[in-house]
């Protein structure tokens, strides 16, 4: 990582965190996260690709339903609010060179003020993202996705793409066209789409069908606008069940699927998929993971975890036997292209002190970094695929394997089934299955 180019906001670490090993009791150096050590041909940086959000962490200010903003941060300073944006990215920076994450995440609207026109608007986020494209450079930072906050501003009340009101759509377009270009001028490896308040809070007064397909033109427009700018990267759509809308188009990984394949935009889109969301979708992370990972959809993870409270918590990752079920999908999907571990996950509205933003991240980068190395050695055991493959076996070869190439007719299967009588009632041994699996989770495996 670069040199700290700015004034310290962070004077309270004052070198970049380094690994010190499972040995050391220094909470602000890495027990696992050792950024060059290769596991599985490919060092820890480049498998986990870490992200930081800039809006849970520069903008964060700790306030909750029952409550407003309780920080006081130290770049929240300046003149203009344009002034206020400049240092609060010099102080983003900072931080993402002392954590020494390679990547960073961001909404239009976390970086730059809103204007008082589209037109001004846009003069504010192009001010701004010079002002990022300076300090990647300086630092070596880059930007893992960009996004825009369709959610926010009041006339996204009735939704962005989904509003009955096709101005409110021109409005969200004209953030999506210059987000998307501040990406490609950032080179940002992908794109996210959070669908914000594209849902409804009752059919009494909503035209479901339609809002769908008004969220499927949209989509429609900001893929061909992309295109048409040369941009490589990753378009993700994010799935979450619920929060700010009672229901969400995009309620989890399989419901994205269904409505990519509807409406044939299963070749331009991939998935972002977030622990919490998974949870609040019923779901495990595992289970969003896989769904997305078996359809070949797996683009980006956001990285954290939810707690007993029903919303979205966003709380760092830090529970091993979750993290290491999305690293093992991950592993075994070939690992991310554009991809990587954001953490959209902020600090608890107590925890008032920027340190505490770093002891959230650690914590979160070790929880990965430890992860990796076990499912590691999950894959490398090769115990837990082996189990798969014989509790599987029956269709490797003959009528099974004719089912899969569907090469059998019901017909057959049944005389087939005629001929061999009742199948042996065979355990699927889980209560083993999972004390296996605990083995390594416990072991710890590491050195
Ligand atoms: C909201 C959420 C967003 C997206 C980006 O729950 O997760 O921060 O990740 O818009
Ligand atoms: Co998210």
């Amino acid at each position: 990582m670069g040199a700290i180019i700015t004034k310290p906001y962070f004077p309270e670490v004052s070198n970049c965190i380094k690994y010190e090993g499972q040995g050391s009791d220094n909470p602000l150096a890495f027990k696992y996260y050792d950024a060059d050590r290769v596991v599985a041909g490919k060092t820890m940086k480049q498998h986990l690709k870490f992200a930081v959000a800039f809006w849970h962490t520069m903008k964060g200010t700790g306030s909750d339903p029952f409550g407003g903003g309780v920080y006081d941060r130290p770049w929240n300073q300046g003149a203009t609010t344009l002034d206020v944006a400049r240092h609060t990215l010099d102080a983003a920076f900072e931080f993402f060179g002392k954590l020494t994450v390679p990547h960073w995440c961001f909404h239009d609207r976390d970086i730059a003020p809103e204007g008082s026109s589209i037109a001004e608007s846009a003069r504010y986020l192009q001010e701004i993202v010079n002002h990022a494209d300076v300090l990647q450079k300086a630092t070596g930072c880059t930007l893992l996705w960009g996004t825009a906050n369709l959610f926010s501003h009041p006339r996204y009340t009735h939704g962005a793409a989904t509003n009955p009101d096709p101005l409110v759509m021109g409005h969200a377009a004209a953030q999506v066209r210059q987000a998307i270009d501040a990406t490609i001028q950032l080179n940002g490896q992908g794109y996210t789409f959070w669908g914000g308040r594209e849902g409804y809070t009752s059919l009494i007064n909503t035209n479901m069908k339609q809002e769908r397909e008004q969220l499927a033109a949209f989509l429609c427009m900001a893929r061909d606008y992309a295109h048409s700018q040369g941009f490589k990267g990753a378009l993700y759509i994010e799935p979450k069940p619920g929060e700010p809308m009672t229901h969400q188009y995009d309620y989890d990984a399989a419901t994205v699927l269904s409505f990519l394949r509807e409406f044939d935009l299963m070749d331009d889109f991939r998935l972002n998929i977030e622990a919490n969301h998974s949870t609040l979708a019923g779901h495990t992370f595992a289970h969003d993971l896989m769904v997305a990972a078996s359809a070949g959809m797996l683009g980006s993870v956001d990285a954290n975890a939810g707690a007993i409270l029903g919303w979205d918590t966003d709380e760092y990752p830090t529970n091993l036997y979750d993290n290491v079920w999305a690293v093992l999908v991950v592993l075994k999907m070939g690992g991310f292209t554009t991809g990587g571990f954001n953490f959209d996950a902020k600090v608890r509205r107590g925890s008032f002190d920027t340190i505490d933003l770093f002891y959230g991240h650690i914590s979160g980068m070790d929880t990965l970094a430890h992860s990796l190395l076990i499912a590691d050695k999950i894959i490398q055991d090769g115990e837990m695929d082996l189990y798969l493959e014989a509790r599987y076996a029956g269709y490797k070869e003959g009528i099974g394997a004719k089912i899969l190439k569907g090469d059998v007719t019901l017909v057959e299967l049944e005389d087939w089934a005629a001929s061999q009588g009742e199948p042996e009632k065979i355990s699927a041994r889980q209560e083993l299955r999972e004390s296996l699996f605990n083995r390594y989770i416990y072991s710890g495996v590491v050195k």
